[in-house]
């Protein structure tokens, strides 16, 4: 018999490598397990990668242990420029997902001869982690994507103008977090022009990017997520269609409308119109008894729209509404910018 019993014909050079790859993938699967646990709390995924460490960790017995030689090996102290350039924790998921990969990628060339079961372990695990990696990911930009909402307090829907590019340039610069493109008018061809470039603005400025009614151009443009009306596609078949890390948006007009909505898989709904509109003309206003009871009933993030300008943002605030979504007191007043200034002021004073 040679140095290990039942395994006598594995050379020591080959035992201490594989012993080394199952170390770097058992710890890269928990730094990545602890991000799933902590930062996304996901169950599911935490349970898939503890499985996998302690199907590993079943299979890394004491004779591979017994061939580690930390103190001789070259590469034991070696760092890599690439490791002070990650800036998050989506990054650091990506690095150790890759260190697994590649570990259970070696493991699977030396153990195909002299441990076929570690062998084949490791390639379920690693075809099972890319899968994983890609889950994590998606849902981090959907996590990022409903942080941002949480923290936005004013849309801008747009509407066609001349110079709608500079507009709502002017809104972005001067605070706005979230725009809506909004377009009834001409074709899809000059509507994807327009909302690839007012997309790649919001890009620019971190804001949020939604396409009204339109999933299919929502889609086509990867935009930040979609806004639909009563009449438009039902919550179910929208939400399947965009998926869970974009945002789904759903106008209201009533309490009971509201309350159907508020516990659907939308991410925020409107409420309007609040006030009488030109963009809406045939619509009443809501009373301002049912606007103060839908904001206290919605449990989703409620944008209160329709006639909103800074001459009567102030009530809204008494009302309760911290969040509003605008057309023509940005997208009409005279200085843009300053528009948006003003109203972002006066949605963060405190009702009085
Ligand atoms: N939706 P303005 S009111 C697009 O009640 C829209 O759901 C409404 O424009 C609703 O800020 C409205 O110029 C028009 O009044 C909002």
């Amino acid at each position: 018999m040679g140095w290990m019993d039942g395994m006598p014909s594995i050379d020591r050079r080959v035992a201490r490598l594989i012993d080394a790859n199952l170390d770097r993938a058992r710890e890269g699967l928990r730094v990545v397990e602890d991000w799933c646990r902590f930062g996304l709390e996901r169950d599911d995924l935490v349970i898939r990668l503890k499985d996998w460490r302690h199907r590993l960790g079943r299979l890394h017995c004491t004779a591979y242990k017994q061939a580690r030689s930390v103190a001789t090996d070259p590469g034991a102290d070696l760092g890599h420029p690439a490791q002070l350039e990650r800036r998050n924790a989506e990054d650091i998921v990506v690095a150790n997902c890759g260190r697994v990969q590649e570990a259970l990628r070696v493991l699977e060339e030396y153990c195909r001869l002299v441990d076929p079961s570690l062998a084949s372990e490791a390639t379920v695990i690693r075809y099972g982690l890319y899968d994983l990696e890609l889950t994590c990911l998606n849902d981090a930009v959907g996590a990022q994507r409903r942080q941002k909402l949480n923290d936005c307090h004013l849309c801008l829907i747009t509407t066609p103008c001349p110079d709608l590019i500079e507009r709502v340039g002017h809104a972005l610069r001067n605070g706005v977090a979230m725009v809506q493109y909004r377009c009834k008018h001409g074709n899809d061809r000059q509507r994807l022009e327009e909302a690839k470039d007012l997309r790649a603005l919001c890009q620019v400025h971190g804001a949020l990017f939604l396409v009204n009614d339109r999933i299919d151009l929502a889609l086509a443009l990867d935009a930040d997520g979609v806004h639909l009306g009563q009449d438009d596609l039902p919550t179910s078949v929208a939400r399947a269609l965009i998926g869970d890390t974009r945002l789904l948006g759903r106008s209201t007009h009533s309490i009971h409308q509201l309350r159907s909505a508020d516990v659907e898989p939308c991410d925020y709904l409107g409420l309007g119109p609040v006030h009488k509109t030109s963009i809406k003309p045939e619509r009443a206003a809501i009373e301002a008894q049912q606007v103060a009871e839908a904001l206290s009933l919605a449990s989703l993030p409620l944008f209160a729209i329709g006639g909103i300008h800074i001459g009567n943002v102030a009530s809204l605030r008494k009302a309760g509404c911290r969040r509003i979504a605008v057309i023509s007191a940005i997208m009409n007043a005279e200085d843009p910018g300053l528009a948006t200034q003003q109203l972002l002021q006066a949605l963060s004073l405190p009702p009085n």
